[in-house]
């Protein structure tokens, strides 16, 4: 199909990866001439508002005193009922299948035969944490088997959804990865990838830097990030830089004042430009409990930086163990630690290591490459 579609995209509008997902490759959409509209409760982080074909629905979700908590539900898909009407909305994609799949498939009760078709997209935290809660799990299940197509980043995600949500496994499920923009997210010096960009001010120029870059959520164990940090500073002299924000800063600032390394890590809170921040990093750091893809850690290979990161889950489909950095057990402190410190005390491995981090991201998860994938189904699910 050759003609440009009107396509209705839903997310969470924060710093997760599936916001930023769900904006670049709306964004993407656009630049291909599609018309594209953001239907959220807020506007996206990334994404550039005065882009052509971009346009932003904002959901209302007010307060009202007859309510314990505002039904965010309800605004979402008369929204979603509102554009797709006024926009000749072909498709629905949306981001998460709770309750953004199960808002679309009640606006396509409402809609009838002018609904647009719905793409659900999940991310991991909808299937692998609210899988596992009973007061989510048969609206969950219901609206991903009611969307027209559904798609996970990774293999892992797509074998879980059957697996937690008993989904019957003749009902398909297409593995279409996440992606990155490798010009935006590139090495600061490509022929010498020993040589980050001029430290922070924190940093002293003699420092290895380390990197992490979250939602501080207990998930991604950034207690272990510190620990980690600390074994390794008493063989190297190294910084480490936190960014990001969330529940557990303030236990882990807290474990930074008990282990005396309060000179030694900076926090930056939430940050727009991370590429300009990883291009200063010599490594990223990545023990998570639970990551069905691990976005932040794909960011980090296309600046040429190598990730030492969890053996779990999806992470595995993205960095090569001894190839792309090291994955090693989430709970085994020295075990990370042991590898961060060989591959910062050998420039002949740290080259090979980086060189093939950079490599992995512009030939396995480029963005141009990825959104025609994402296009070609868009169009075979307006045909069928
Ligand atoms: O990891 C988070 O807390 C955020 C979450 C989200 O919804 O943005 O991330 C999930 O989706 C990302 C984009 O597909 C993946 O890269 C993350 O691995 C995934 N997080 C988990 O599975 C815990």
């Amino acid at each position: 199909m050759n003609r440009p579609l009107n396509i209705g995209i839903t997310c969470y509008p924060t710093y997760g990866g599936s916001g930023v997902i769900a904006t670049e490759l709306g964004m993407a959409m656009a630049k291909r001439g599609h018309r594209v509209h953001f239907i959220a409760y807020d506007i996206p982080r990334r994404l550039d508002r005065y882009l052509e074909n971009v346009f932003f629905h904002e959901v209302e979700v007010r307060d009202n005193p007859v309510f314990l908590h505002p039904p965010y539900l309800i605004p979402l898909t008369s929204t979603m009922v509102d554009v797709a009407s006024q926009e000749k909305l072909d498709l629905f994609h949306v981001h998460y299948a709770v309750p953004h799949a199960t808002s679309a498939f009640l606006a396509k009760q409402i809609l009838g035969e002018r609904a647009p078709k719905i793409l659900t997209t999940l991310h991991g935290t909808d299937i692998t944490l609210v899988g596992h809660d009973r007061s989510y799990l048969p609206v969950a299940r219901f609206s991903i088997l009611a969307s027209d197509s559904v798609t996970v980043p990774s293999a892992f995600l797509r074998e879980a959804t059957y697996e937690k949500l008993s989904i019957p496994t003749d009902f398909p499920i297409s593995v279409l990865p996440n992606f990155v923009d490798t010009e935006v997210f590139r090495p600061h010096c490509p022929e010498d990838p020993t040589r980050v960009r001029p430290p922070l001010p924190h940093c002293a120029a003699n420092e290895k830097v380390l990197i992490h870059v979250s939602n501080f959520r207990p998930v991604k164990q950034v207690d272990q990030v510190v620990k980690v940090f600390h074994l390794v500073r008493q063989k190297i002299p190294s910084h480490l830089i936190l960014v990001g924000d969330g529940p557990e800063r303030s236990h882990v600032e807290q474990l930074v004042r008990e282990l005396g390394l309060k000179d030694k890590i900076c926090f930056l809170g939430k940050q727009d430009s991370v590429a300009e921040i990883l291009q200063r990093a010599h490594l990223f750091l990545l023990p998570s409990r639970n990551e069905s893809f691990g976005l932040a850690a794909l960011e980090a290979l296309s600046c040429g930086v190598p990730v030492v990161a969890s053996r779990v889950e999806g992470l595995p489909e993205v960095i090569r163990d001894g190839k792309d950095g090291y994955l090693c057990d989430p709970n085994s402190t020295e075990q990370m630690a042991e590898r961060c410190v060989q591959l910062l005390s050998s420039d002949s491995l740290y080259r090979e290591i980086s060189l093939s981090a950079r490599a992995r991201a512009v030939e396995s998860f480029g963005k141009d490459a990825i959104a025609a994938r994402f296009e070609a189904h868009y169009s075979s699910m307006i045909t069928k």
